[in-house]
């Protein structure tokens, strides 16, 4: 059996459960309550020794990180998601990595200090706040363009590295990133997000962040 702990405002999280629906895959989903601080408890550190979702328990076979979590499980199923051919695969991940590492990061930036740390109650970073837009502005022209010419990020073939594009991007409209100006990725964006593997997961992030804060 395959348990996906995990948070629903968690854009990693909410990023395995979409693969996991798009592989078709039976799971178990474990919310792991961030606020009350559940993921520090000594249950969820001997799955995660940092106190971070999302994690998966597949048989027994614990495993962390997202990225890591959306290779194995599409890997396991043999999924063209994860092309088997090695330079395919070598895009894949370039696209993969590309995005964590500069969209993901700045778009988490500046959800944290437009609307976490108000909730959170934390003093707004305005500096990383500041360098997060910045970034988006380099960076997004950047994965808008090749959707100009290909229907995927990686190619002419859906694969992980759109999943991780998609939850990167889930959290755009409540962290006030006006994504409208990049045309290709709102077509790419509306297409994936009226996909059965996203509705079986949400409507919108908006919708979670509206229904947790009542
Ligand atoms: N690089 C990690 C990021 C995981 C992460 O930072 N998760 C956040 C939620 S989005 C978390 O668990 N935060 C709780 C904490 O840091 O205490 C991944 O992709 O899985």
């Amino acid at each position: 059996m395959l348990t996906i702990y995990g948070a629903d405002l968690s854009p990693p999280s909410c990023k395995a459960r979409f693969v996991a629906n798009a592989l078709g895959l039976d799971y178990e989903y474990r919310r792991i309550d961030l606020l009350a601080g559940e993921n520090r408890s000594e249950a969820h550190l001997r799955l995660h020794p940092g106190g971070k979702v999302p994690v998966i328990d597949d048989d027994g076979f614990v495993l962390f990180e997202s990225n890591a979590i959306i290779r194995y499980l599409a890997a396991k199923c043999e999924s063209p998601l994860y092309p088997n051919q090695l330079k395919q695969r070598a895009i894949v991940d370039q696209w993969t990595d590309f995005v964590s590492h500069h969209v993901a990061t700045a778009l988490g930036s500046v959800l944290m200090n437009r609307v976490f740390a108000h909730f959170l109650n934390v003093e707004v970073d305005k500096r990383a706040l500041s360098e997060g837009l910045s970034s988006l502005e380099r960076f997004l022209p950047v994965v808008d363009g090749p959707l100009e010419e290909r229907r995927y990020l990686a190619g002419g073939e859906l694969s992980i590295a759109d999943f991780n594009l998609l939850a990167s991007l889930d959290p755009a409209e409540v962290a006030q990133v006006d994504l409208s100006g990049y045309l290709n990725l709102t077509r790419w964006r509306q297409d994936l997000m009226g996909r059965d593997f996203y509705t079986k997961c949400h409507k919108s992030y908006g919708d979670v962040l509206a229904a947790l804060a009542g």
